[in-house]
C-alpha cells in the first residue's frame, strides 16, 4: 500500500462547526492533516479531496481510480442518491471502501439505502470520525 486517497462529499467541509454531538468538533483540514501525518508514519501517501459537487466526486474517483492503491470515500447525502458516483465507483481498478461518520442505518428512512455499498470492497459507520483511521490502519497492516 503505497498511496491511499480520501475523497469527502458535500457538506462535510463543515465538519467541527456544528452537530458535533454527530460529527464530532474537528475541522476537516484538522483530520486530513492527521491522515496524511498517519500516512507519513507508515511510508504511504495520503491524498485528501473534497467536493460539494457530484461531478467532481465523480472525477476525483477516475482520477485516483487508476493511480492509488485504495479509496476511502464519504459520499456524505450522496450516498443515498448518486447512481453516478457508484458507476464511477464500479469502473475503477482501485478497491473503495465506503466511510461514514454517523451510522446511518440507524437514521432517517432515505439514509438506510446505500447505492454505493454494493460496489465498495468495505464499509464503516457509526464509529464516528475515527473510521477513517481505523480502514487506514486495516490497509496499512498498522495500528
Ligand atoms: O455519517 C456520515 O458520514 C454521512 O455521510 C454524513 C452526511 C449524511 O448525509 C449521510 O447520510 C451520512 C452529511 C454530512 C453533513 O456533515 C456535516 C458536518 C458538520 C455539520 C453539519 C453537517
Amino acid at each position: 500500500m503505497n498511496r491511499i486517497a480520501i475523497l469527502n462529499g458535500p457538506n462535510l467541509n463543515l465538519l467541527g462547526t456544528r452537530e458535533p454531538e454527530v460529527y464530532g468538533s474537528k475541522s476537516l483540514k484538522e483530520l486530513e492533516a492527521s491522515w496524511v501525518a498517519f500516512g507519513e508514519l507508515h511510508a504511504v501517501e495520503i491524498v485528501c479531496f473534497q467536493s460539494n459537487v457530484e461531478g467532481e466526486l465523480v472525477d476525483a474517483i477516475q482520477d485516483y481510480g487508476f493511480e492509488v492503491d485504495a479509496i476511502l470515500i464519504n459520499p456524505g447525502g450522496y450516498t443515498h442518491t448518486s447512481v453516478a458516483i457508484r458507476d464511477a465507483i464500479a469502473a475503477v481498478d482501485a478497491p473503495v471502501y465506503e466511510v461514514h461518520i454517523s451510522h446511518p442505518d440507524a437514521r432517517e428512512d432515505f439514509r438506510k439505502t446505500s447505492l454505493v455499498r454494493p460496489v465498495c470492497a468495505g464499509a464503516i459507520s457509526g464509529l464516528g470520525v475515527r473510521g477513517y483511521k481505523a480502514v487506514l490502519e486495516v490497509l496499512i497492516n498498522v495500528e
